[in-house]
């Protein structure tokens, strides 16, 4: 088994814009539901200043660049375009986004730009936000409009940002907890907005490209009791193939649809769905992937879901149906993320095995705590090791048959994490900056930045 990747695989690095971009209100960006979200922790840091990518995006870039990387994952702010969803297009924001793409392009860089990164319009939030058809026409409106002002340059695009994350775990992303009638009317909506991407997408980008970008996490059963790996499967269903059997066959995957039929709940679909639903379609996936999960059935004593100490599995509560099990195979961050290298060929393998689309992976990394030493350096092995682990394991899946076409980790720079802030760093770059004191926000370069810089020069893994 060699080392070495194909030759044009796409080495890169990803980013979203209310993470990083900070300037949350300048020119003439409007709120979305990340600025105006409800925050448990004061102590971390918000989205309001991030790590300035806003002002700071030609350093970056050329600092990326200076790293190798051939394609950047990042994705446009809604309410830079339209402050409020819809209406008079804001120019500066659109011209904002000109300038980043016309800056990639320099270095050679490939776009790849998600539409849209958990940040709604507070506008369309107040309207009812995912939960009203509304929000699907505003979102094809600017999904349009963004095509035809990039599609000359940017040719591959990803929708919407791991839908199923948002809707399961909405306490986390949102600051709010969707009530479960409500959670599955906005999952049809935003899986109907992807279609009129998808649609549109073909329709006005020559040669353009379009892929959702789920967050996936192959679901294992805690034991080989039947009703443990029953329980396996629905999560399955309901955490991962529910949103890519939309995408990728236009249905309803059945398993899911038993979930919603034993849950009393009913989907509203608008005439045009069907059609929709079954004629537009992605040209690839966009994968996130940060571990896999384990599940059991739970039993009567369990009586009403209860949280387990593992934070995903938290997350993963639905009583009668399956409850989070922590892996004791698995070891685990150190904020608490069980860490499965092997799982990540296994969801790959399986994710291929279903879809055969090809497959590039847009999220993967490591959440640390690094320090800066005062010589300005970051030690970051501990990110090192957890990117080869994973790099290999990419490796071995594209020797088993998986057309995997890319790799942009999670994150190209230090960003402000959903819910810890900004000393949960990912980035290759570390950003001068603590929870509440945003310094100089100089950037350096982590051990991490030298290693992935060398790994795409020689296109091998180091052995
Ligand atoms: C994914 C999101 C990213 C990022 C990542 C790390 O679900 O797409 O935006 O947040 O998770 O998670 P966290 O920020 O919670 O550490």
């Amino acid at each position: 088994m060699t080392h070495t990747f194909p030759e044009n695989f796409l080495w890169g690095a990803s980013i979203s814009a209310h993470q990083t971009e900070g300037a949350y209100q300048s020119d003439g960006k409007g709120l979305s539901v990340q600025d105006t979200r409800q925050r448990d922790n004061h102590e971390i840091a918000d989205f309001t200043v991030a790590v300035d990518h806003y002002h700071h995006y030609k350093e970056d870039i050329r600092l990326l660049a200076e790293m190798g990387i051939k394609v950047f994952r990042f994705s446009i702010a809604w309410t830079r375009i339209f402050p409020n969803g819809r209406g008079e297009i804001n120019q500066k924001g659109l011209q904002h986004y000109n300038s980043v793409i016309d800056e990639l392009l320099k270095y050679d860089i490939q776009p790849y730009i998600t539409l849209n990164h958990f940040d709604l319009p507070q506008a369309l939030e107040d309207e009812g936000g995912w939960g009203v058809r509304s929000t699907v026409d505003a979102f094809k409106h600017y999904a349009e409009t963004v095509f035809e002002a990039y599609g000359d340059r940017a040719k591959h695009w990803l929708t919407i940002n791991e839908p199923n994350i948002m809707l399961l775990v909405d306490k986390k992303i949102l600051g709010k907890e969707i009530p479960l009638q409500e959670k599955y009317q906005q999952f049809h909506h935003l899986m109907i907005a992807e279609k009129y991407a998808f649609k549109r997408c073909h329709e006005l980008i020559e040669g353009g490209q379009i892929g959702p970008v789920p967050n996936i996490s192959l679901v294992y059963p805690a034991t080989s009791k039947p009703l443990d790996n029953q329980a396996a499967l629905y999560f399955n269903s309901v955490r991962n193939w529910a949103y890519l059997d939309f995408s990728c066959f236009g249905r309803y995957n059945t398993v899911f649809k038993d979930y919603l039929k034993r849950n009393n709940i009913t989907i509203d679909f608008a005439p045009e769905d069907s059609e929709l639903m079954e004629n537009n379609f992605p040209d690839f996936i966009a994968m996130n992937f940060y571990t896999t999960v384990t599940v059991e059935k739970p039993t009567e004593k369990d009586g009403m879901a209860n949280g387990i100490s593992d934070q995903q599995s938290e997350d993963i509560m639905e009583w009668g149906f399956y409850k989070g099990f922590t892996n004791p195979y698995l070891k685990k961050n150190e904020f608490n993320w069980t860490i499965d290298p092997d799982g990540l060929k296994t969801t790959l393998q399986t994710l291929y095995d279903r879809y055969h689309l090809p497959i590039i992976i847009t999220e993967n990394g490591l959440g640390a705590k690094d320090e800066l030493t005062t010589e300005g350096n970051i030690h970051d092995t501990y990110r090192i090791n957890y990117l080869q682990q994973h790099i290999d394991q990419c490796l071995q899946a594209i020797e088993a048959g998986v057309d995997l076409i890319g790799y942009s980790p999670w994150s190209a720079i230090d960003l402000v994490s959903v819910h810890e802030g900004i000393s949960k760093r990912y980035g290759f770059i570390y950003v001068d900056r603590t929870e509440h004191d945003e310094k100089e926000l100089a950037r350096y370069r982590k051990d991490s930045f030298y290693w992935y810089q060398k790994l795409i020069e020689t296109n091998q893994l180091p052995s």
